[in-house]
């Protein structure tokens, strides 16, 4: 029986498979932090967006709650956009806030933080403990609503509470918990009815059927319906092999062009995303009112928000399995093989262009890697020529925030340390949380950084200039990231040409997955 809080917490822990602790600790953190016990590793970042990236890396890649430890106010306030990342992410973080002694609340003491409400309503719960023996059991159940919920669930617990003595009953949380996985009868036969009349089915992919078994399942059904499968519009994850003659493409972001997509189709079946994500406002229907639209969802608010005459809240595996099932097997159509490029070949000296990188990653990254886009200017062609080929091959944040692609992919790779895990970030993304490099040298995760230098927010000025107006922010082509990278102690090279490229990736790319050492490629690109 452990005799204090603190000794408590460390056994909810354990016997929920926590072993390793995201921080950067202040004051009121320090006695929980000292003399850790054996089973929970302490990784340190220097800037708390970096605890939330990795936290939030970590927590996709193992498929369980990643843990967060932040300092009161001015740390937890620093971690917010990587907080709401998290969320959009559906990534389970379970974040503790330290929060000053108990015994002097009422007395507005020095580091005191108005905790609760300061990161609005992104946590998925907050509990600020009524008493310190019940900080364990509140902390059990944030690890059950980071799980359910998928997002990050936040617990503020005073210092004064680690060294109290632990209750002798039981918490009120549950010991295991197992959220089900089938799919309601009624509602298949209900998709199963419309598909088997479809003429023209085609399926739309959201974020969360890269798992291996949805992503089987997925593939299943597209085969019995012979139906195009889209990615869905700023998709985060991708769930489907983007070389297969039945990929058709990633959707536009805008009505219009969504509409002449999917225009020739009588029936859209929406597995995993709303219906539809869009960035910027364009006017008329989503789609043409010939098509019908169908969504199966585990999200209730992508349920709730999605133009559709159905939408069905379960899991996406069990459904497209089912369907898989009921539906007859169509005759496949005939249908072209995607063209593959000419392979890329160095010209002396050759400056480089960014579909250079993409293409020279391409020819050379294994099937079973995962790859980090926060590229923004160059987003879609880098899209289109880096094809995904296999579950959990492509991360990016769900909401745009740039920060999220250099700590993330350290939590990835930390979680996953035999796949090949590679970061293509601008040289503006990569300084949002430029300080996590140190984190990766420092405990030996051999992430491939490939930073795209084109000195400036190129996407930003493209947009100013678009709007035939002069942006009012410079370039930044001073900055040096592989000096930088080297100021945190973390290998890098910088790279000028097609042919040092291509030199460095052979040399790299064929022992990714084995690395042990990050590398920051600072490669300098045109603007495209
Ligand atoms: C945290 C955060 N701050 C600001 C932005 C707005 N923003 C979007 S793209 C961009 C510029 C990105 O520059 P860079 O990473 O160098 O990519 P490039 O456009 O040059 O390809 C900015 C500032 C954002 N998305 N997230
Ligand atoms: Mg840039």
């Amino acid at each position: 029986m452990p005799t204090t809080v603190r000794d408590a917490v460390f056994e909810v822990l354990r016997s929920h498979g926590v072993d390793r602790i995201f921080a950067n600790p202040g004051s009121t953190e320090v006695d929980l932090l000292t003399d850790l016990p054996d089973h929970l590793d302490f990784v340190l970042a220097l800037h708390e967006g970096s605890v939330l990236g990795m936290a939030t890396g970590h927590a996709i890649a193992a498929g369980k709650p990643a843990l967060a430890l932040l300092h009161t106010t001015a740390g937890y306030g620093n971690a917010v956009g990587g907080l709401a990342t998290a969320r959009a992410n559906r990534a389970p973080v379970v974040l503790l806030v330290g929060q000053q002694d108990r015994r002097h609340l009422a007395a507005a003491p020095f580091l005191v933080g108005d905790l609760a409400a300061l990161a609005g309503s992104y946590p998925v719960s907050v509990e600020e403990p009524a008493r310190a023996g019940d900080v364990p059991g509140a902390i059990a159940r944030a690890l059950h609503d980071a799980t359910i919920h998928r997002g990050p669930a936040v617990v503020i617990i005073p210092m004064s509470d680690w060294a109290e003595p632990a209750d002798e009953v039981r918490a009120p949380a549950a010991r295991r918990l197992v959220v089900g996985t089938s799919a309601d009868p009624d509602a298949v036969a209900a998709i199963a009815a419309v598909l088997r009349d479809a003429e023209r089915p085609a399926l739309v992919l959201g974020s969360l059927a890269d798992d291996p078994g949805t992503w089987s399942a997925v593939a299943e059904l597209a085969t019995a319906l012979d139906s195009p499968v889209w990615q869905a519009a700023y998709s985060y994850r991708m769930g489907f092999d983007q070389t297969s003659p039945l990929f058709a493409g990633h959707l536009p972001p805008g009505r219009a062009a969504l509409r002449d997509a999917l225009g020739e189709h009588d029936v859209v079946l929406v597995l995993g995303a709303h219906a539809f994500r869009q960035y910027l406002y364009e006017e008329g229907d989503f789609v043409g009112g010939d098509t019908r639209v169908l969504v199966v969802t585990e999200d209730a608010d992508e349920a709730v928000h999605s133009d559709a005459e159905l939408a069905v809240i379960a899991p996406i595996d069990a459904v497209a399995g089912a369907l898989a099932q009921d539906l007859p097997v169509r005759t496949p159509a005939a249908r072209d093989p995607r063209p593959t490029p000419a392979p890329l070949v160095a010209e002396p000296g050759a400056e480089i262009r960014p579909g250079d990188v993409f293409q020279a990653l391409a020819e050379r990254l294994p099937a079973e890697s995962t790859y980090f886009e926060e590229s923004p200017s160059t987003r879609r062609p880098l899209l289109a020529a880096l094809p995904v080929r296999a579950p959990f091959g492509f991360l990016t944040a769900a909401m745009g925030g740039l920060g999220f692609a250099v700590p993330g992919a350290i939590g990835v790779k930390m979680a996953r340390p035999e796949r090949p895990v590679v970061a293509i970030v601008g040289d503006g993304a990569s300084l949002y949380n430029v300080q996590a490099l140190w984190s990766a040298q420092k405990y030996g995760v051999g992430v491939l950084f490939v930073v795209m230098s084109n000195g400036g927010y190129a996407v930003m000025d493209r947009l100013a200039h678009n709007a035939g107006a002069t942006p009012p922010w410079p370039g930044f082509g001073e900055i040096s990231l592989s000096t930088l990278a080297a100021g945190f102690g973390c290998p890098a090279k910088r790279i000028e040409t097609v042919e040092e490229l291509l030199a460095v990736l052979d040399e790299v790319v064929p022992t990714l997955g084995e690395r042990t050492e990050p590398l920051v490629l600072d490669v300098a690109v045109t603007t495209s």
